[in-house]
């Protein structure tokens, strides 16, 4: 068998011994951020490396601290830096026909989460928990009876799906609260009144 030269032995080792250095310790390069300054301040970060940030004043990082915490694992960071003007988020908004379950807050830190109940006999439409993000509530449920309340047919459905017997249409006396009742009555459909007559 013909021996291998020994330059390439060499270049081998070489190129072997570069690869190793690379994978065992790759470097991250120093994080973008906006409105805020890192510490230690350098152009690379060694693997396995912890980095403190600060926000300018009057912003806040997503933690707790006033300094956030990124580690270098394997040439990436753990997360983005971020310097936001708010994390916190006031009461969650209210839903109509909707109780949210937790204990009443002025203020929610950020990543905290409230569950909404809807009130007996309405029915949910989209997630029953919203989670406080930067400031930023995620948008909330609501509590419809629609789906629940369908009208008898001696009854008229008015625009807020409420049931009210067909003689009330057109009757000048708003039934529906929306009014709906009293809407696209034709003349002398609206001719007669009910007062005095119990509802
Ligand atoms: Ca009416």
């Amino acid at each position: 068998m013909k021996e291998i030269p020994l330059y390439v032995i060499i270049v081998l080792h070489i190129w072997s011994y570069g690869v190793k250095a690379q994978e065992s310790g790759k470097v991250c390069q120093r994080p973008q951020l906006d409105n805020g300054f890192v510490d230690p301040e350098q152009e690379t970060y060694q693997d396995g490396m912890t980095l403190t940030y600060a926000c300018d004043r009057g912003l806040k990082t997503p933690m707790e601290g006033w300094w956030g915490m990124i580690k270098c694992e394997n040439g990436r960071w753990s997360d983005s830096p971020l310097c936001t003007a708010r994390r916190s988020c006031d009461a969650p908004p209210q839903v109509n026909h909707a109780t949210i379950v937790q204990q009443y807050q002025n203020n929610f830190s950020n990543g905290s989460k409230v569950v909404y109940k809807c009130k007996r006999s309405y029915m949910m439409e989209g997630n029953a928990d919203i989670v406080c993000l930067l400031g930023e509530w995620t948008s909330a449920p609501r509590c419809s009876h629609e789906a629940l309340q369908k009208c008898r047919d001696s009854q008229f459905q008015c625009s807020n799906r409420r049931c009210i017997p067909t003689t009330w249409r057109c009757d000048k006396d708003n039934d529906c609260s929306d009014n709906s009742d009293e809407e696209n009555c034709g003349l002398g459909t609206a001719n007669h009144t009910k007062r005095g007559r119990e509802k």
